[in-house]
């Protein structure tokens, strides 16, 4: 295996100015003509001609028009005597690949009968060969021949030139794209599909044409993309002065995808899963993700497209970038604060339960990584959104206007290249020299170097003969796989302190003259300083990090009666969410170490009266109540602990959630009754609360209920699930009863599949709701198992594997870690399995068991065997190699 290096890059030593690409399109054998215009980098030293290629058959290679020597290395074809001197040169070549046989799902594959690329990061070359890295661009001249009536519809980057018949039935279609690219950014279409268009007019009075592709019979649920679409346009241009740049703007979607979705310039491809959504078929979770996903593939238009990556290294310039960009464009389209203080919750609840842990484990590496082994390995968390946690720590420094400003001073240096991170981070200090960004950004930049959850420690003294309270702040970072030592980074820490009451107090520091009423920000830059707050007739409850103002674990002794007065009172939306979460995860911690059998009711009276007190207030958002009263996740749980034991840390949540659903019982039959909503079916933020909250209470009811033996509950649901009149209503009932392990759960099963039995997403869902449910003694494996050979249920494509597979190992942890260790033997047949065909969703499970070190026994020994079991393929891929390898060191 090869160690790819970033202190090894060095310029390419040729440019690609153009390609001219044809290709005659056929499943089993489709030839592709690349003729490209070449010339040599002058900056480096004169050297062969190495284009990339994999899975290729190499017809012919023309220079200038004539026959020419060259070789092979390895996947490398190598043009040595190529015309010497500055002078363009023409290289013309020949091959031909089977997108049918591809299973991958990168380079050209065939889906449903549709022909479809995906090029990031280095699936091009799977295509032809190429010079395959992002700091090569150049202008693309695509030509598409293909049966007309299979595939009417031949779709590629750009604007479409010119189009017509060809003999035996084919036709064409001639697509130039106006702007320069690298090649994983190049895209093609060809099949049967319908569009939904919509022509819309820019703010500068330019018209654009939007199509959403989908297959014949889908039609019917792309309205939702459409408007996000619409909405992105819009927005990018309000917020950042960001126009569409293309005439037309295409979104296709595929039911076979390795990821989300993919940025091609004006040739989006999106998993379905992104795309198609109606009210009968999707839940609002659905509808919130196709916004924000349609949003993230839009906004790349300018972070990733216009200005791009100089090498994989840097992935997180634009993938940092555009979370931070789509998170944004989400809570810009809510209408009420709270309801953009629930997006922020649930991003952060994302980074915790999904990047701390890699942050913690052993495939943690920094934002920007300094080695990889495959790339595709390195599109994680930590550099999707701990990179846009690093981003918005910048506009916190700079202020929202100043960001702005940043981004004017980037795309004024940089457009049509392609750069690194530090030009960002540059062109945002230059654009704000009076800032703190500016100020500390070598220091700042340890963000994109250092690996590692920094923590910060807080202390507070009360010394009522001064009347001050010295709040003491410390970092620290733990070790992380090749960085022993980290020195201390630039923290914001925003602060607001409550009296006992719960009011605000004016924040007044020593050196300060005035006192400033709400929340104050502090850039924490040493390993520890103190902030000495005066005026104080009492020691206050400081309310610290508001709004997760920085990706680090806080650490300060709250007493539960702090905690109480901060969910109770604090006036930033976060911290009183967290404060809940605080309370849980003590009274769940508690309950995990305590000796000997598990405590029956772990939670206290304090902390179901609180939660009452949120679920009856009559001022609070039903999506806000729904987050506090939803307990920290199992994963989250063990996080916390240095020695985990899966079994208890489940059991010891179920006890909490029983009990809160017993002692809260009135109080949820209210919640059900007070938020049940008639009303026509809209996906936005007020309604989907609504439903997001009786859905919960609807599950607690049916867990008291199998506590009491009552039907009544259970029996209402079922009705609820029959009488729904949209996906969201119907599956939170279905999933009360599963989860409440109801009879009557097995008939709703079956008469959700049979609804639903021509919807792949929504069979998706049936499936992951099984894969995921409670255990109750070893019962879902098994069912596992059946769902696997469920006629319905197919490996080869990545969303039935993953509703399945990735439901139960990824998200089940009360089922999957089994002390018969059949859970982990599963695990590892599945990887293998997988493997064989589908390399980087093979990958992504392997993933599963990360943080193996940290179980108790017997789960530790035998999780080990089985990643050693893995380990021991001769036949695996780079992709499972390099995760099994660093999780074995
Ligand atoms: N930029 C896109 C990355 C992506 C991808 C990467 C590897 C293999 C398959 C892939 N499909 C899409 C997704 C995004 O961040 O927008
Ligand atoms: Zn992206």
């Amino acid at each position: 295996t090869t160690v790819v290096r970033r202190e090894d890059y060095t310029a390419p030593a040729y440019w690609i100015d153009t390609v001219e690409l044809s290709f005659d399109l056929d499943p089993a054998k489709t030839r592709v003509l690349n003729k490209m215009r070449l010339r040599r980098n002058a900056d480096v030293p004169a050297q062969a001609l190495r284009l990339d290629g994999e899975d290729l058959n190499l017809a012919r290679v023309l220079v200038n028009g004539a026959g020419c020597s060259f070789r092979m290395d390895g996947n490398q074809l190598v043009l040595e005597s190529l015309p010497e001197g500055s002078e363009p040169f023409e290289l013309e070549i020949f091959t031909t690949c089977a997108p049918e046989k591809n299973t991958q799902l990168m380079g050209l594959y065939v889906s449903q009968g549709t022909f479809f690329t995906q090029c990031e990061a280095e699936g091009f070359r799977r295509i032809t060969y190429f010079l395959d890295r992002p700091d090569v661009m150049a202008s693309y001249t695509v030509t598409l021949r293909a049966d007309k009536k299979k595939y009417p519809v031949l779709l590629s980057n750009g604007n479409l030139v010119e189009e017509g018949e060809l003999a035996d039935g084919r036709h064409f279609a001639k697509w130039v794209d106006p702007h320069k690219k690298p090649c994983y950014l190049f895209a093609l279409v060809a099949g049967e599909l319908v569009a939904r268009e919509q022509r819309i007019v820019s703010r500068s009075g330019t018209e654009h044409l939007l199509q959403v592709f989908v297959r014949p019979g889908d039609m019917d649920k792309t309205e939702h993309a459409m408007n996000s679409l619409i909405a992105s346009v819009a927005w990018d241009e309000a917020r950042f002065g960001l126009p569409l740049d293309l005439e037309r703007f295409m979104i296709v979607a595929t039911s076979d995808f390795n990821m989300g979705a993919m940025e091609n310039k004006g040739l989006n491809i999106f998993n379905t899963k992104y795309v198609l959504a109606n009210s009968a078929t999707a839940t609002d979770t659905d509808f919130a993700n196709i916004e924000s996903v349609v949003g993230h593939e839009y906004f790349h238009n300018w972070t990733g497209n216009r200005v791009t990556c100089r090498d994989w290294f840097q992935l997180s310039l634009k993938e940092g970038l555009t979370v931070f960009r789509d998170q944004e464009f989400s809570m810009d389209l809510c209408a009420e604060p709270s309801a953009r203080a629930v997006k922020r919750i649930e991003d952060v609840r994302v980074l915790r339960t999904a990047q701390f842990p890699e942050d913690a484990g052993p495939m943690a590496h920094p934002v920007r990584p300094d080695s990889y082994v495959e790339i595709n390995n390195f599109y994680t968390v930590t550099v999707y959104e701990k990179g846009a946690e690093v981003v918005r720590m910048m506009q916190t420094l700079v202020g929202r206007e100043g960001f702005a400003a940043g981004m004017k001073q980037y795309f004024a240096r940089h457009d049509g290249q392609a750069v690194t991170c530090d030009d960002f981070a540059q062109s945002m200090a230059d654009a704000n020299p009076a800032s703190d960004l500016a100020r500390l950004l070598p220091q700042f930049k340890r963000w994109y170097s250092q690996a590692g959850t920094p923590r910060l420690k807080a202390q507070g003294v009360y010394d009522s003969s001064t009347r001050s309270y010295a709040l003491t702040l410390t970092q620290s970072c733990a070790p992380t796989p090749g960085q022993s030592v980290k020195e201390p980074f630039v923290i914001p820490v925003a602060i607001g302190l409550l009296d006992a009451q719960g009011g605000e107090l004016p924040l007044q520091l020593a050196h300060w003259n005035q006192p400033e009423a709400g929340t104050r920000s502090f850039v924490l830059t040493q390993e520890s300083e103190t902030l000495t707050f005066v005026n104080l007739d009492a020691e206050p409850v400081p309310s610290i990090l508001r709004g997760f103002s920085a990706p680090v674990v806080l650490d300060f002794d709250y007493s539960d009666a702090h905690l109480l007065t901060l969910l109770a009172h604090d006036v930033d939306p976060f911290n009183r969410w967290e404060a809940g979460q605080r309370l849980a995860l003590r009274l769940a911690l508690k309950a995990i170490q305590s000796e000997g059998a598990l405590p029956a009711e772990p939670l206290d009276m304090a902390f179901i009266e609180a939660m009452r007190a949120v679920l009856r207030h009559p001022a609070l958002d039903a999506a806000f109540k729904e987050l506090v009263l939803t307990l920290p996740s199992e994963t989250y749980i063990s996080e916390q602990l240095d020695v985990v034991d899966p079994q208890r840390v489940h059991a010891v949540r179920e006890a909490m959630r029983e009990q809160l659903a017993q002692a809260l019982h009135d109080d949820w039959v209210w919640a059900f009754e007070a938020h049940r909503d008639n009303g026509a079916y809209r996906p936005d933020p007020l309604s989907t609360g609504r439903r997001a909250l009786t859905g919960m209470a609807l599950t607690m009811l049916c867990l008291a209920a199998r506590a009491s033996g009552s039907p009544v509950w259970p029996g209402k649901t079922l009705q609820r699930f029959k009488d729904a009149g949209n996906m969201t209503d119907r599956f939170n009932a279905l999933s009360a009863l599963v989860v409440s392990g109801h009879p009557l759960a097995s008939d709703a099963l079956a008469r959700f599949h049979q609804l639903f039995r021509n919807e792949a997403l929504v069979l998706d869902k049936w499936f992951a709701l099984q894969a995921g449910a409670p255990d109750r003694g070893g019962d879902v494996l098994p069912a596992v198992r059946r769902l696997m050979s469920h006629a319905d249920f197919n490996l080869k494509n990545p969303n039935r594997a993953r509703s399945v597979i990735f439901s139960y190992c990824s998200a089940n942890p009360g089922a999957f870690h089994r002390a018969d260790a059949a859970g982990y033997q599963f695990w590892s047949d599945c990887v293998i399995e997988l493997d064989a065909f589908n390399p980087q969703v093979a990958a992504r499970l392997a993933r599963a068991l990360d943080r193996w070190k940290k179980l108790a026994e017997p789960y530790r020994a035998t999780a080990r065997e089985a990643i050693a079991r893995v380990a021991a393929r001769t036949q695996l891929s780079n992709d499972v190699r390099e995760v099994v390898t660093r999780s074995l060191a």
